[in-house]
C-alpha cells in the first residue's frame, strides 16, 4: 500500500455548551436571596487549520475522530462556566472539505494557517439569573447547554502546484523535477517508479519561482481506471501550466507523437478541463542517439495536425534531464507562461455558508408527529429535540416552561388534531410524558 493518502472521511464532534445553574444568593443579612445561577460556558469548536509542513492526509490514517471539549457548567454566585478551548486539526495545503452526507462544499483550504470551523460548539445554557422578571423574581429555571454540532466530513487533497509534469512512465519526469528543484523523488529505469505526487519549488535563472508537481506516469486508458495515473489526476487540477514530458529517445519502442496524443487523450477524457491549461512540450532525453531525428519527425507531425495554420504553435523545448541541457530556457518560458495564465476556478459551486448557529433550517417543520405501534405519540424534529436537550428536568418550573414552549410551538393543538386523548403517552427521544388536555 502506498504511503500516501489523499482522500479520507472523518468524524467531527464539537463540545456541548455548559449547563446553566439554578442557585440563589445566601448572604448574611439578605433574607430572600435573589437568583444567582450563572450561565454555562461555550463548547469548543472543531476547526481545521492548514499546516504548510504537511504533504498528505496520512495523519488521518488511524485517527479519524475529532472531538472538542464541553463548556464548563454555570456556578453559584452568578459565576459563568468557562468556555472550552477549540480543537484544531491540521490539514495540508490544498485540502477540499465537504459535508459527507450532503456533499456540500464547506471550504477549500489553501493558505498556510487558514482555518475552517467544521463543527460548532454549543452555546452555554442560561442560568436562572437570566430568567428573573418582576413577575417571577426567583425563577427555578435554567437551560442546559446546547449540543455541539456533529457530522462526517470528507477531506480531499489536491496538491498545490503551479505546474504539473505529466507523461508516460519512465519519460524522465522525476529526473526533471530533481534537477530543477530541491525535491528528491525516486528515479528508476522501470515503469511507475513514482507512486505518489512529489512537489518541488523551482527557481528560474532570473529569480522567479513556482511550485511544480511530478505525477505518477499516465498510460493510455488511465482515465478508464487502467494503470495508476487516474487516481492522481486530481493533483493537476490546481495547476495552471502543464509540462508534457516526452521521451524523444524512442528507446522503449513507442512513437513520441503517439505518446503525445495518448496523454492528451487521457487529460481530455477525465472531464477535469485539464486540456484547457496551456502546455509546454518537454522533449526529453535529447542526449540519446536517435533523439534529434525523432524530434524533427515529432515537430513535423505536430505542425501537420495543427487545427488551422493561424493557431499558435505549442512550444517545444528540447532538454536532457541527465545533462541538464536546455533547462534554463524551459524554466524561463514556463515562468513567462505562468505570468499570463489565470487561475482555473476549481469549483463552480458556491462554498456553503453555514446557517446561523442558533438558527434552524426554515424549510424544516419545527416538529413532526408519528404514532408508534405501541400507540405512543412520537415527536421528532431538530428544533423540538434541541429544546428537549436544553431543558433541565430537575426543576419543576423548568419542566413547566418546556410544556409552555411546546404549546407555543403548536404541539398540543397538533396532537389533539391527530386524535391524542388525555392520558396518552407522548415521547421525545427517550423521554415520555402524558398528554394532558
Ligand atoms: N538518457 C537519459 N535518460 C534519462 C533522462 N531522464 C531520465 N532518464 C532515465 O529514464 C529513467 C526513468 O526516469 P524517471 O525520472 O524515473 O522517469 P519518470 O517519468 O519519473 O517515471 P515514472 O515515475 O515511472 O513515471 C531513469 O532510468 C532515468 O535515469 C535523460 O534526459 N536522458
Ligand atoms: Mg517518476
Amino acid at each position: 500500500m502506498s504511503m500516501f493518502l489523499d482522500q479520507v472521511t472523518i468524524d467531527v464532534k464539537a463540545g456541548k455548551g455548559g449547563d446553566g445553574m439554578v442557585a440563589f444568593r445566601r448572604e448574611k443579612y439578605v433574607p430572600d436571596g435573589g437568583p444567582a445561577g450563572g450561565d454555562g460556558g461555550h463548547g469548543g469548536d472543531v476547526i481545521l487549520v492548514v499546516d504548510e509542513g504537511l504533504r498528505t492526509l496520512m495523519d488521518f490514517r488511524f485517527n479519524r475522530h475529532f472531538k472538542a471539549q464541553p463548556g464548563e457548567n454555570g456556578m453559584s454566585k452568578g459565576m459563568h462556566g468557562r468556555g472550552s478551548e477549540d480543537t484544531y486539526v491540521k490539514v495540508p495545503q490544498g485540502t477540499t472539505v465537504r459535508d459527507a452526507q450532503t456533499g456540500a462544499l464547506l471550504g477549500d483550504l489553501i493558505e498556510d494557517g487558514q482555518t475552517l470551523v467544521v463543527a460548532r460548539g454549543g452555546r452555554g445554557g442560561r442560568g436562572n439569573i437570566r430568567f428573573a422578571s418582576p413577575r417571577n423574581p426567583a425563577p427555578e429555571i435554567a437551560e442546559n447547554g446546547e449540543p455541539g454540532q456533529e457530522r462526517k466530513i470528507e477531506l480531499e487533497l489536491k496538491v498545490l502546484a503551479d505546474v504539473g509534469l505529466v507523461g508516460f512512465p519512465s519519460v524522465g519526469k522525476s529526473t526533471l523535477l530533481s534537477v530543477i528543484s530541491s525535491a528528491r523523488p525516486k528515479i528508476g529505469a522501470y515503469h511507475f517508479t513514482t507512486l505518489v505526487p512529489n512537489l518541488g519549488m523551482v527557481t528560474t535563472s532570473d529569480g522567479r519561482s513556482f511550485a511544480a508537481a511530478d505525477l505518477p506516469g499516465l498510460i493510455e486508458g488511465a482515465s478508464q481506471g487502467v494503470g495508476l495515473g487516474t487516481q492522481f489526476l486530481r493533483h493537476i487540477e490546481r495547476t495552471r501550466v502543464i509540462l508534457h514530458v516526452i521521451d524523444m529517445s524512442g528507446m522503449e519502442g513507442r512513437d513520441p507523437y503517439e505518446d503525445y496524443e495518448a496523454i492528451n487523450h487521457e487529460l481530455a477524457s477525465h472531464n477535469l478541463r485539464l486540456l484547457e491549461r496551456p502546455q509546454i512540450i518537454v522533449a526529453n532525453k535529447m542526449d540519446m542517439p536517435d533523439a534529434q531525428e525523432n524530434l524533427e519527425k515529432f515537430k513535423e507531425q505536430l505542425n501537420k495536425n495543427k487545427e488551422d495554420e493561424f493557431a499558435d504553435d505549442i512550444p517545444v523545448f528540447p532538454v536532457s534531464g541527465v545533462t541538464r541541457k536546455g533547462l534554463d530556457a524551459l524554466l524561463n518560458a514556463t515562468a513567462d507562461l505562468l505570468e499570463v495564465t489565470p487561475e482555473f476556478p476549481l469549483y463552480e459551486e458556491e462554498i456553503e455558508e453555514e446557517t446561523v448557529h442558533y438558527g434552524f433550517n426554515p424549510d424544516e417543520p419545527e416538529f413532526t408527529i408519528d404514532r408508534n405501534s405501541d400507540a405512543t405519540w412520537v415527536l421528532s424534529g431538530e428544533k423540538i429535540e434541541k429544546l428537549f436537550q436544553m431543558t433541565n428536568f430537575d426543576h419543576d418550573e423548568t419542566v413547566m416552561r418546556f410544556a409552555r414552549q411546546l404549546r407555543g410551538m403548536g404541539v398540543d393543538d397538533a396532537l389533539r388534531a391527530r386524535g391524542a386523548k388525555d392520558g396518552d403517552l407522548v415521547r421525545i427521544g427517550e423521554f415520555e410524558f402524558e398528554f394532558v388536555e
